[in-house]
């Protein structure tokens, strides 16, 4: 009798564990953005955006950028229009930070940091944090800001930018779950 509860407690727990994700119906925000390139720039690059739970993974993967350290932001204004960038705005600042670090004290929203481009013109660069949300409409919310790659470093002090020069990569973040149930034809 006891052996058969043990057997049937390992059988049920990992059904309870997946049981909550189906009930509520909730598919994985995730959502892949384009980022193109800007200033006479060549690269290409996508973002993925994913939100698990509380946290939000950034992930930027870039090509045929000039190999080195970039900055990346995110900036306020949802807009890539313009060749240079610059139609993004400044830095996405909702708390009225300096401009710094992330994870030091004093840091906008949007100050990702920098990441390294290898000599095959390859880089990648990942943040996860709880500080931001999607789709909420709260002050935190990601949707509709700019992906901003930049010509350069970011030295963590210069006000308001980092001194990180030009834009040579923009992409939009849109809205959290667009389309859940695609349909194809
Ligand atoms: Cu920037």
């Amino acid at each position: 009798m006891k052996r058969l509860t043990l057997a049937l407690l390992v059988v049920a727990v990992p059904a309870l564990a997946k049981a909550p994700a189906k009930t509520k119906k909730e598919a994985a925000k995730t959502q892949t953005v384009t980022v193109e390139p800007k200033s006479g720039s060549a690269i290409t690059a996508k973002a993925t955006v994913t939100e698990k739970g509380k946290e939000i993974t950034f992930k930027l993967d870039v090509e045929k950028a000039p190999p080195g350290e970039h900055a990346v932001h995110l900036h306020e204004r949802g807009d890539c229009s313009s060749a240079d960038g610059k139609s993004a705005g400044g830095h996405w600042n909702p708390t009225n930070a300096p401009h710094g670090q992330w994870g030091h004290d004093g840091h906008h929203m949007g100050d990702i940091g920098n990441f390294t481009v290898a000599a095959d013109g390859k880089g990648t660069v990942t943040l996860t944090t709880d500080k931001w949300s999607w789709g909420t409409g709260e002050t935190n919310d990601i949707t509709g800001k700019a992906i901003i790659v930049h010509e350069k470093v970011d030295d963590f002090k210069t006000q308001p930018t980092g001194n990180a020069g030009g834009r040579i990569g923009c992409g939009v973040i849109g809205i959290a779950n667009p389309n859940p149930t695609p349909t194809k034809k």
